[in-house]
């Protein structure tokens, strides 16, 4: 049988990255059926696009995984796919928790054949062999043998071939690049960000986060060799395609048991399999000097922080009082000093916040060494302790805000702010962190760094904004060049001068590899 596993676009962003659930399910599939994949991220297809692959590829069964954010395209692309007879499974956090949207059974329309409920690593082989019988039930969920809730270990974790997946459809350069790309350094004819997991869970319980109830609090690791076996495969390829592979470790909180994050990465060291990496580990765990050292030495580049507010009222209230806002700018010096760099990310429109909370977090983020600040609205997912704590107290506006998506549009009212307040805060946070000032202020914040880590700021503060704001033209793309033009012109007038990387002896590859593998000979740096 072929099938289709399909992730919609979210509508307003394209991803920089594939999403894993795709590849995992693809290695999980039992031998002797077709995978293919399209991320509409990468890949846009609409309602008759998708109906069309499926009839001109002789598809038997498509698989549809989806945030919240994404579950109305979700929908109506598998609206569409059923119309062809074809039946469609759909899985994911949304649909795990609201099940009964998707089969129809609160009332609207049907989309899904069959639902897969949570983690669906032992699932998903019994659902295809289902499909193939014709025989699908409408819900899969991971139980034992006594009908208990089952999470899936990560001991016997598959190997994802990513030496052979086609990932056309997931270089970030173009191209028409390649041929000159890929004689820059050691080769820059491809750049891919692939998501690698090395556990599942998070038990602190964020009160907007799906995660504690999803994952389950009980955290579950992959073993050592499994992930580095993972690294070398994607070190290899990207060698082979003399291109660049950079690694997204999307556990919750990567260093959520420090002992074994600290076996890992001194695995990875040992194995030379060190790449660029960037994961998401909270501030509380990041007051460990060797496990920052560790960090750096094994190819960690950028680190995401969900700082969420600069307020611990706020912080409390959302069960979040394990931040200690008085302690992030030494986090983030404590990163910066082995040139680790955060991804910082905050939420607006919270209990406590009034007026005026982003220029506070913003004069607070310019006295840290520089980063990538993000900011989103306090948003209110389904099944979440928020969402029901905002329901009981009658404040949810939009109690279905999924069913029309709005980016960056709250769902509830905030009790010290209007909703329309909340909204301007986080334009205003945008704005101001990535203006043409902020970003020369984070170029020359790197004055005493090699070239390289300055180019690599400038150029990540430049692309980040397009991961969470609409993919800007070309028309635009000049644009926020010409207001640039003054940082632009210094770096690249340095680079053509060469000052600092000769006084440095340190080009922008040699500054990007220095960080990655400080302890390891040259001929295994990537
Ligand atoms: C990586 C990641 C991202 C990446 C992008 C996704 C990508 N390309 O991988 C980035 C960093 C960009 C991102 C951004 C956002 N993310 Co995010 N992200 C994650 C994260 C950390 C990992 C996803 C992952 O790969 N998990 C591992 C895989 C194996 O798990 P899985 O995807 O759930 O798949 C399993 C099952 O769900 C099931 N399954 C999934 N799909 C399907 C489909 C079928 C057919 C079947 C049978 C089974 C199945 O089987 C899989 C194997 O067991 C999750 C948290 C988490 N741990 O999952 C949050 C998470 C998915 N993100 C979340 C959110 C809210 C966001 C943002 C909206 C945050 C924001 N405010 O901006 C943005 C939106 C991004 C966008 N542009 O649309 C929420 C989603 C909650 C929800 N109800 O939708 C999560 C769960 C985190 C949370 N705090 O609650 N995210
Ligand atoms: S620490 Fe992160 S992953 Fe864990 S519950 Fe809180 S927000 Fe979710």
């Amino acid at each position: 049988m072929k099938i289709l596993l399909y992730n919609p676009d979210n509508g307003v962003t394209r991803n920089f990255m594939p999403h894993l659930w795709m590849f995992l399910l693809q290695a999980l599939t039992p031998p002797g059926h077709d995978v293919l994949l399209v991320d509409g991220n990468a890949q846009p297809m609409d309602e008759a696009g998708i109906a069309r692959f499926v009839r001109v590829n002789n598809i038997g069964l498509v698989g549809i995984g989806a945030m919240t954010r994404m579950i109305a395209k979700a929908y109506r692309m598998a609206d569409a796919v059923r119309a062809t007879g074809v039946p469609v499974v759909m899985g994911g956090p949304h649909v795990t928790e609201l099940a009964d949207e998707a089969l129809g059974r609160d009332g609207g329309a049907r989309h899904a054949d069959a639902v897969a409920l949570g983690e669906a690593d032992e699932t998903w082989p019994q659902i295809v062999n289902d499909a193939v019988r014709g025989e699908l039930k409408d819900l899969y969920a991971p139980v034992d043998a006594a009908g208990k809730e089952r999470k899936p270990s990560l001991k016997q974790y598959p190997v994802i071939p990513w030496q052979s997946i086609d990932l056309d459809q997931f270089n970030l350069v173009p191209k028409a690049a390649y041929p000159l790309l890929k004689k820059v350094g050691e080769g820059w004819g491809t750049f891919r960000i692939i998501p690698v997991e090395s556990g599942r869970g998070c038990p602190y319980g964020c009160e907007f986060c799906t995660v504690t109830g999803f994952f389950g609090d009980s955290i579950r690791f992959r073993t050592n060799p499994s992930v580095v076996n993972e690294l070398l495969l994607l070190k290899a390829r990207a060698r082979e395609e003399k291109g660049q592979m950079a690694v997204f470790f999307i556990d919750d909180n990567f260093a959520i048991n420090l002992k074994r994050t600290k076996s890992l990465l001194r695995d990875i060291i040992a194995a030379k399999a060190q790449v660029h990496w960037v994961a998401q580990i909270s501030a509380n765990l990041l007051r460990d000097e060797e496990l920052v050292d560790l960090i750096a030495a094994s190819g960690g580049k950028w680190v995401f922080i969900g700082m969420e507010s600069i307020d611990p009222t706020n912080l409390k209230d959302v069960n979040k009082g394990f931040n200690k806002p008085g302690e992030y700018a030494a986090v983030l010096e404590r990163l910066a000093r082995r040139n680790v760099y955060a991804i910082t990310s905050f939420i607006f429109g919270m209990d406590n916040d009034t007026v005026g909370v982003a220029e506070r977090t913003l004069a607070q983020v310019r006295t840290w060494p520089s980063g990538l600040p993000i900011f989103g609205l306090l948003t209110p997912l389904p099944a979440t302790p928020l969402y029901k704590r905002l329901q009981t107290a009658g404040r949810l506006t939009r109690p279905k805000h999924w069913q029309e998506f709005i980016p960056f549009a709250m769902a509830h009212t905030p009790l010290k702010m209007t909703i329309q307040e909340a909204h301007a805060e986080v334009k205003y946070g945008w704005a101001h962190a990535y203006s043409p000032e902020a970003l020369a202020q984070a170029v020359d914040s790197l004055d005493d760094q090699a070239l390289g880590y300055r180019v690599n700021i400038f150029l990540a503060r430049l692309c980040f904004r397009g991961i969470y704001f609409p993919m800007m033209g070309k028309i635009a793309w000049l644009k926020v060049v010409a207001q640039n033009r003054q940082t632009i012109f210094k770096l690249v007038r340095e680079a053509f001068l060469g000052r600092r990387a000769q006084s440095t002896n340190s080009s922008v590859q040699d500054a990007y590899e220095d960080v990655a593998a400080p302890d390891v000979p040259s001929e295994v740096k990537i």
